[in-house]
């Protein structure tokens, strides 16, 4: 297929289509300005690791080996809750009206890649790790610099997500996780047949993804240079807790309610 396609003519019929699309030049410089100062200041201050209960948590993930996730708040990062609530969420209410109709917020990550120690997030599906039912969400990704293959660029198997479900594994190691009975991600999706698009990008660019498309990212190998993304999650329809095991992202250390009941609360707010 011809992939400049993905950059879109119809945003909405892209996402169906390839579970994924690349918008080019919806964030206005503006609404990232304040953001990089802020992210850095609070990189190289912030130490807390608990995981609170009463407000939405970001996640600051550094990819490399062995380091710890810290946990910042909206509070101490009011320029993100802006990018967010200002910018992000009008922007996907806009071009995907049919899937917005219910935005709440899940989870925030500010993904770091470090130069040349920076490894691979290998191939995965948000979904798998997430304890919901029904699972659906979009999620959004922008860079705070330009990306390129070399940097770290995020890569995409475009219509993965009509494959259904697959298993949890280690992110860096893409070992199956203990009790995990699901099919996983095959190394090389190339192989059943599905195009992979690298997705380089500039930071006034935004990818939009299905809950279900797989993608990963490759080590920033690039000297002096720091690669940081921003993903933020939103479930698009109410969803009921549903545990199972493999499922260690920090939100959901946040759920505080029986199997069955629905995920709500101020950790995860209405938008
Ligand atoms: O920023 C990255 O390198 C990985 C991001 C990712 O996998 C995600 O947003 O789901």
């Amino acid at each position: 297929m011809n992939h400049s396609a993905n950059i879109q003519l119809n945003p909405s019929h892209r996402l169906n289509e390839d579970g994924v699309v690349l918008l080019k030049g919806v964030i206005p410089d503006h609404a990232l300005k304040d953001v990089r100062p802020q992210y850095d200041h609070l990189d190289a201050t912030l130490t807390r690791t608990e995981i609170v209960k009463d407000r939405p948590i970001i996640v600051f993930w550094r990819h490399v080996l062995g380091e710890q996730k810290r946990l910042g708040h909206f509070d101490e990062f009011p320029a993100l809750w802006s990018l967010i609530t200002d910018h992000i969420v009008p922007k996907l209410r806009q071009l995907f009206p049919e899937r917005t109709k219910r935005m709440q917020l899940l989870e925030t990550i500010i993904f770091n890649k470090p130069a040349e120690t920076s490894n691979t997030l290998n191939w995965h599906q948000d979904v798998a790790y997430f304890p919901l039912s029904p699972n659906n969400q979009i999620a959004v990704w922008i860079p705070f610099e330009i990306v390129t293959a070399e940097r770290g660029a995020m890569v995409y198997a475009l219509g993965s997500h009509k494959l259904g479900i697959r298993g949890s594994t280690n992110l860096h190691t893409r070992e199956k996780f203990a009790n995990e009975d699901r099919d996983v991600i095959p190394d090389d999706p190339r192989e059943i047949g599905l195009d992979v698009q690298c997705m380089e990008m500039t930071p006034n660019d935004m990818l939009v993804h299905d809950g279900y498309t797989w993608h990963y990212s490759g080590p920033n190998v690039i000297k002096g240079y720091t690669r940081r993304g921003l993903s933020v999650r939103f479930i698009t329809e109410p969803a009921a807790f549903d545990p199972r095991p493999g499922q260690g992202a920090a939100f959901t250390k946040q759920i505080d309610i029986k199997p069955g009941e629905i995920v709500e609360g101020a950790p995860f707010p209405l938008l």
